[in-house]
């Protein structure tokens, strides 16, 4: 019995490790020129968990590393709506 609690006590400290950086790619199809993907990239920015983002005005999306315990691909795709451009993810 000893040794099962412990053993949860241990999951329990390890669990935030879990947590798993994520790559998402969200399609922005409203994005039309330069300043757009600064637009875009920024709003993303601000979502708290995002560690990377890469945005392509060519390929009118966004590729956007984030930690998911943090956040989420609903965060992700209303940011960048909130900032004028809804996206969605691309599979
Ligand atoms: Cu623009």
């Amino acid at each position: 019995m000893k040794k099962l609690l412990s053993a949860l006590a241990l999951a329990a400290v390890v669990a935030p490790v879990w947590a798993a950086t994520q790559t998402v790619t969200l399609g922005v199809p409203s994005m039309h020129c330069a300043m757009c993907p600064v637009t875009v990239k920024n709003a993303l920015s601000k979502v708290d968990g995002v560690s990377k983002i890469d945005v392509s005005l060519e390929k009118r999306d966004a590729v956007v590393t984030y930690d998911d315990a943090k956040t989420n691909t609903q965060k992700l795709t209303k940011a960048t709506e909130d900032a004028g451009y809804p996206s969605s993810v691309k599979q």
